[in-house]
Parts: structure tokens; sequence; C-alpha cells
């Protein structure tokens, strides 16, 4: 009866004095949820997790109790990344990275390293670094290593490289290849390795729902990891997808990764609605539920899928209103399963309903 009254929605213009709340800013009759205290990742069975931004960790109270509440593993969104944490060539700076780490230690989550390695999201003296391939050896190594040692222990695992490949399965151009060959990929998951052997290692990408080219690319890498014994412990899949998004595009990633036999990441889930990039776009019921069926949908695929290789999913952020679709796209967007207000959207029952 608990369950029932924690997840239940329906749709009514009438508000309950005690123990509902509408949600949405629209005039039409919105579902409506019970903000009964309950906690998403207590009915889930797997780690349910958020990325989530330093200044809002910090500044906004809503949104700090919403994680606290709701969440059991976080991500930095952005604090962990090498411009952030190695700004200028002799300086790390690492207040922010830690604060997560405190919050994550006396609230007993897990703490989701995001990321050792990407071509974005680099410092000025990165992408202008003039060294040999030695001194660029040297550096990617210090950094990987600085950044793994410095949480050891306190981060469980890493997003080692992050998006090395294009959509077609050929290998991105980064200051990285560029400079170090492609194969520096395998160096990185060894120099983290040998940091914290303890850590779990996830290589990170978008696009294993619309790309078979993408998914071929990372299997093969996979493989040639395998085969050379390079520690690979995990497969992140982004899932930033749109809520048109088909049941087999879904399935095609998850039983992919699932085939793999790593443990798998659904690692910065986001459902967007505004295909079109309208331009003052209404989120309207229809659109809720639409996207609440496609949470459903990849939650109740990941399911499916063996235990010990559920890692857990994570979703990109926290609220609609601290997603970074509506700056990507440039029109706004509502992606994620709470509201701007920090109210549970459809979306938050179908992710429970896909998880039983
Ligand atoms: O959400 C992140 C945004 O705030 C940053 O400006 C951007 C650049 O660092 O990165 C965004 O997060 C990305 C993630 O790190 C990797 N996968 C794609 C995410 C959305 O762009």
């Amino acid at each position: 009866m608990i369950y029932f009254l924690m997840t239940v929605c329906f749709f009514s213009t009438a508000v309950s004095a005690m123990a509902f709340v509408s949600f949405g800013t629209s005039s039409f009759p919105r579902p409506q949820c019970t903000v009964a205290d309950s906690s998403l990742y207590q009915l889930m069975p797997f780690p349910m997790g958020a990325s989530v931004g330093i200044s809002r960790m910090k500044n906004n109270a809503r949104y700090t109790e919403v994680v606290r509440k709701e969440f059991n593993s976080i991500t930095a969104e952005n604090a962990m990344k090498f411009r952030a944490l190695h700004p200028a060539e002799n300086t790390y700076q690492w207040a922010d990275a830690d604060f997560l780490v405190d919050f994550a230690q006396k609230n007993g989550k897990r703490l989701h390293g995001h990321t050792l390695n990407w071509y974005q999201y680099l410092p000025a003296w990165v992408n202008n670094f003039s060294g040999d391939s030695i001194a660029w050896e040297n550096m990617l190594k210090d950094h990987i290593q600085t950044v793994v040692t410095h949480f050891k222990g306190k981060v469980t695992s890493w997003d080692v490289v992050n998006e090395y490949f294009n959509d077609d399965g050929t290998i991105r151009p980064s200051v990285w290849v560029k400079n170090l060959g492609p194969d520096y990929i395998a160096r990185c998951f060894q120099y983290a390795h040998e940091a914290d052997p303890a850590a779990l290692l996830f290589y990170n990408d978008y696009g294993h729902e619309y790309s078979s080219a993408k998914r071929t690319a990372i299997g093969k890498l996979i493989n040639s990891f395998k085969e050379r014994k390079i520690p690979i412990h995990g497969i992140g899949m982004q899932f930033h997808m749109t809520y048109t998004l088909t049941d087999a595009n879904i399935s095609a990633a998850i039983d992919f990764a699932a085939a793999t036999g790593l443990k798998v990441h659904i690692s910065e889930l986001d459902v967007r609605v505004n295909n079109n990039k309208v331009q003052g776009l209404t989120f309207t019921d229809a659109m809720a539920a639409q996207q609440a069926d496609r949470y459903r949908q990849v939650v109740k695929t990941y399911n499916a899928i063996p235990k010990s290789q559920q890692f857990g999913i994570t979703t990109w952020n926290v609220g609609d209103a601290d997603s970074w679709v509506p700056s990507w796209q440039g029109a706004p967007d509502y992606p994620l399963p709470f509201d701007a207000n920090y109210l549970r959207k459809p979306a938050y029952k179908a992710i429970i309903e896909g998880g039983k």
C-alpha cells in the first residue's frame, strides 16, 4: 500500500491538500504524483544515478536534497574533466571535485568519475602543447595517474576515455590521436589501472542506439582489449535520446553492450522531446506520456540483462532546467524525470515501473 501511494500518478486538476502536488506549468490537466517519502534508488533493482553541477550542489538546497534522496550514484557533470582539474600545466585544482567526494562520502553515494580523457573540454595549454611524442605521453600519463591517485578509494569507477569514435565507426581526430597514435587509448586504461587497481574502468560513448557502425567499432575495441589483456571492466552508453526512439533501437544498444560481457552503465540518460527545435515549446501531457514510455522501455530492457552486468543508470543532471539539451539544440526541452521545480514527472513513475 505504501508502495502504491509512493508511486501512483493520476490525471486531475484537483490537488489534494496533503499528499499530492501538481507539476508542470501549462493550464492542461496535469498528471499528479504523490510526494510521499519515497526514493527512486530504493525502489530500483540497480543503482540509480544523476550527474550533478557543483554550483547547484552548493547553492540550491532543493536540488541537493533531490540528489541526496533519489539517487545512490553520482557523476560530476563537469568537475572532473581535464580543464576543470588541470587548468595549467603545473596546476591541479581539486576543490570542486573534492566537494563532491565529501558529499558522496557523507551521504553514502557511489561516485563515478567522468572523464580522464576526452577530445573536448581541454585547457588551452593542452591544445597548444608543443612537446614531442614522449612529452605528450608523459603529460597524458601524469594527468591520468595524478587524478586517479587523488581520488583513489573515493571514486569507484572511471570513464577512462570518452567519445573516441565518430558515428561511422572511424576514430575521431583529436590532439591525443594526432600526437600519440590511435593506440594511446589502450595506454589510458593501463595508466588508470596502475594508479588504482580497484577502480572499475569504462569506455564511454554515445550513439549505440542509432549507429551500428559505432557499435561494431566499439565491439572491436573491446575485443582487442580483451585479447591484449588491457584492463577494461565496463561499457558506458550515454543514451542522449529522443522520445521517438524505437524499442528496436533501444534493444540494439543494450543487447550489444550486454553481449560484451562487461558491466553496462547507461551513463548520461535523457529523453528530449523537441525534435523540431520549436521555440517556446510547451511540454504537453502527450509528450510527457510518450517520454515516460521511452524511459520505461530503456529501464525495462536494461533490467533484463544479467544482474552482474547492471552497473546502473545515470540521468544527465536532475531537473529539466538543469539539462544541457536546450543550450545544445538552441531550443527548449524537458528531457529529465524531474521538472524545473524538481517535481516528479510521469517519467519518474515510468522508471520505477520499468525496474519491476
Ligand atoms: O553537460 C555537459 C555540459 O555542461 C558541458 O558544457 C559539456 C562540455 O564539457 O559537456 C556536457 O556533458 C557531456 C558529457 O561530458 C559527455 N557526453 C555528452 C554530454 C553532453 O554534451
